[in-house]
């Protein structure tokens, strides 16, 4: 089969448009990731010429052998559908899970997102967490980023302000959130501290910069995306017109959201406001 028939390309691809639709995408800010499974690799690997190896800079050692789909470093997401086979690339992991090489795609050269050490530390954390795990997403929204210079960089207050902004928050994402400070991106440091993050939750945000989902699938992690975004919109817009809320939803009330939709919230989220 030829890789662009694929589904799980098609779906990739369809993701990187609506990310640039969205607004989440400027030049080439933006990247995207997705583990392939071993059938969708036997489907396609006839058109596999393996380039060289190349070091991933970090090491990860639980994606041995694994396969990725991958957006290409300075390639812009507004592109991908128009010429995925410049912008997009599938990468082969070595066995030591040291080093990466490019099998398809990036026809006129180039290398995988500057983000792959951070893609690839998140795939490691969440493929042992649960093996339904294929996609990392990271992104640049501006209400999200917007909101980076006014709450303080807590997981507990962000995630309480997001969920408060909208019932569905917490049904769909029940662990929180988490926050990593201002660091350089593109590197290791930035990488472990997020991967670090990613063992409990499956949203991080990057402060002044973006963020990064994981989920099980492109619906699945864009919808995580979106519900996030959405949220921070409607946040920025109430710190914009006050900043005293009249009502909101209170603790219990969340409690007995989490009871009847059947999800855990951690009480640490679920604590008294002065
Ligand atoms: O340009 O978003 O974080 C790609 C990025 C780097
Ligand atoms: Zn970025």
């Amino acid at each position: 089969m030829k890789v662009l028939e694929a589904e799980f390309v098609k779906g990739f691809i369809r993701m990187c448009s609506d990310g640039w639709e969205q607004g989440w995408h400027e030049r080439n800010g933006g990247n995207l990731s997705y583990r392939m499974k071993d059938e969708e690799v036997a489907a396609v690997e006839e058109n596999f010429v393996p380039g060289e190896w190349k070091e991933i800079g970090t090491s990860v050692p639980g994606l041995a052998g694994e396969y990725f789909l991958v957006t290409g470093s300075g390639k812009y997401m507004r592109n991908v559908p128009l010429d995925p086979e410049d912008t997009i690339a599938i990468a082969e992991i070595d066995q030591a899970g040291e080093k990466y090489r490019v099998v398809w795609g990036l026809k006129n050269g180039g290398r995988p997102t500057s983000e792959f050490p951070s893609h690839l530390m998140n795939h490691e954390v969440k493929k042992a967490i649960d093996p339904r795990y294929r996609v990392i997403y990271h992104c640049h929204p501006a209400n999200t980023i917007a909101l980076t210079f006014v709450l303080p960089l807590d997981d507990k207050v962000f995630t309480r302000e997001l969920w408060e902004m909208a019932t569905e928050c917490p049904v769909v994402f029940p662990a929180g959130i988490g926050v990593v400070p201002w660091m350089v991106p593109g590197g290791r440091d930035i990488a472990v501290a997020t991967s670090k993050l990613m063992k409990t939750y499956d949203v991080a945000i990057w402060a002044h910069h973006g963020m990064f989902a994981a989920g099980f699938d492109f619906d699945l992690t864009f919808g995580l995306m979106h519900t996030v975004e959405k949220s921070a919109e409607i946040l920025v817009k109430v710190l914009s017109m006050t900043d005293h809320k009249r009502q909101t939803i209170q603790p219990d009330q969340f409690r007995a959201l989490a009871k009847d939709f059947h999800v855990t919230l951690p009480e640490k989220f679920l604590y008294e406001k002065d």
